[in-house]
């Protein structure tokens, strides 16, 4: 019988340090799914350890492009087409100075799980390129755009691979994208997910993350006898897509978030977060969060020189739930932690992987309900499916009818996690309910689909 703490033993032998991120997804997914493995040959037999760790292809490219200034520049870009057992690729564009191909397999990895616990026909991929949209004009961030589209466009395709947007591209570049791909191959087809509304895009999309990990976040504190969020002191990370619409949902819902963050800072408003203001601030005019306590001098705002060793200040406040919703490893041992000792019951993730591995574990000891991010932040990815849906039949679905959706999907997913956890005999633990759930989807198809 194949021994798996052997087998991961074996991928960190080889793998470079880049790997780092996708030896941690990587890892989990292994040790929830150990269990399998002791009673059924069928997935040793099939050698799905070894494909299923192995991304389909991962394509690099070069993209150079003029700045304002007529001054060239080159980075890198990059796709990872993972898994498309279950549907084509499907997965977002991130950019951001700190991407790599690690990172970007990582992603991919978690995407492969994550759209297959949403139940739709999707398989998993991600891209993007280490270019930092920070500071560049409009006109610059459109022809960086159009130059990595140049290279993009030959491996996509709305029955491929169809790239949506993540850290660093939202609506604005999508639609840049689209523009580009449209003109090389004059073709107006679903090719790429949350395009802006007057060409295709879905309602909801932009809200879909952040609202799904509140919906998920419900169902999964009902469905563990927990009390509701209403009038819950509440603490999230992020100020980008994720946060602010994970924001907005729990305001209307009654509960009182606190705390958002960007790579410089945190804001803590007690009287709970100016959600116009923060939509103002960094949505349309892409400001620091510095600027926030100029209209709210009783909130505060911790410069990240002033965090703790080893924290980060946003966990560091007293709350119900914690809702991380910036980026991957931004929630360390120290700050689960403090979380806990603060009496925090709940914590969701609306980012991919924020939490460290040591930190799920003191989660899931201590029974905190915690929400991994490919179960609790799938609402973005099966919204960008509605969206391909309805491209693919020309239609338009009301906001009314994509969030209905959105709502099943993600209680749905709640319930599939938790009673894959009953049934395996961990109950209450979303990490090993998530990780088997998302597997035996898409082993199983590859078992089906041959080699
Ligand atoms: P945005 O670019 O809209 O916002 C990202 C936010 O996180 C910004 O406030 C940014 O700060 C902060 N941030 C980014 N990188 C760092 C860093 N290295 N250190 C500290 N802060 C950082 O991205 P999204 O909101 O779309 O994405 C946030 C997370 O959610 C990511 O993990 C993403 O993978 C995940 N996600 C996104 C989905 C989507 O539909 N967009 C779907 C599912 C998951 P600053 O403003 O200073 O740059
Ligand atoms: O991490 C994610 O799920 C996303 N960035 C969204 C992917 C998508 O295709 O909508």
């Amino acid at each position: 019988m194949i021994d798996i703490k052997k087998e991961i033993k074996k991928f960190k032998n080889v793998s470079s340090s880049q790997d780092d991120v996708f030896f941690q997804a990587m890892e989990e997914v292994l040790l929830s799914i150990a269990p399998l493995f002791r009673t059924d040959d069928i997935y040793e037999k099939n050698a799905i350890i070894k494909r299923l760790v192995t991304p389909d292809r991962i394509i690099k490219f070069k993209i150079t492009w003029l700045d304002d200034n007529n001054k060239m520049h080159v980075n890198t870009g990059f796709r990872v087409q993972f898994n498309n057992a279950l549907g084509p690729y499907k997965g977002g564009l991130r950019f951001h100075p700190s991407v790599n191909e690690g990172i970007l397999k990582f992603l991919a990895f978690e995407q492969v799980f994550k759209n297959a616990l949403t139940g739709l026909p999707i398989g998993g991929a991600k891209g993007g390129s280490d270019f930092d949209p920070k500071g560049k004009s409009d006109f610059e961030i459109m022809k960086f755009c159009s130059a990595f589209m140049t290279e993009l466009h030959k491996y996509i395709g709305p029955r491929i691979d169809i790239p949506a947007g993540d850290i660093g591209v939202g609506g604005r570049e999508i639609g840049y994208l689209f523009g580009e791909y449209k003109k090389i191959t004059s073709s107006f087809e679903g090719v790429l997910t949350g395009k802006p509304f007057m060409f295709g895009g879905s309602l909801m999309r932009t809200e879909a993350t952040g609202y799904g990990v509140i919906y998920f976040t419900k169902t999964m504190l009902e469905m563990e006898n927990k009390e509701s969020l209403k009038g819950k002191i509440c603490t999230v990370s992020g100020a980008g897509n994720v946060a602010i619409h994970a924001i907005e949902k729990l305001l209307e819902l009654g509960a009182i978030p606190v705390t958002c963050t960007d790579s410089q800072g945190t804001i803590y408003d007690k009287k709970g977060i100016d959600l116009e203001l923060l939509k103002e601030l960094k949505l349309k005019k892409r400001l620091s969060l510095k600027e926030y306590i100029k209209k709210h001098p009783k909130a505060s705002y911790i410069p990240i020189s002033e965090y703790p060793k080893d924290g980060h200040a946003v966990w560091f406040i007293k709350a119900y739930a914690a809702f991380p919703c910036a980026t991957q490893n931004e929630l360390s041992i120290t700050d689960a932690k403090k979380l806990i000792e603060n009496g925090c019951i709940c914590v969701s993730e609306g980012a991919n992987m924020p939490s460290t591995s040591k930190a799920v574990d003191l989660f899931i000891e201590n029974k905190i309900c915690f929400g991994p991010a490919k179960a609790a932040n799938a609402g973005g990815v099966a919204v960008s499916e509605f969206e391909m849906s309805q491209n693919a039949s020309m239609q338009k679905w009301s906001f009314e009818k994509v969030d209905e959706k959105l709502k099943i999907t993600m209680q749905e997913i709640c319930k599939r996690v938790a009673l894959t956890a009953r049934d395996y005999g961990v109950p209450g633990n979303y990490v090993d309910g998530a990780n088997i759930a998302g597997f035996k989807r898409v082993a199983d198809a590859m078992i089906a689909e041959g080699i």
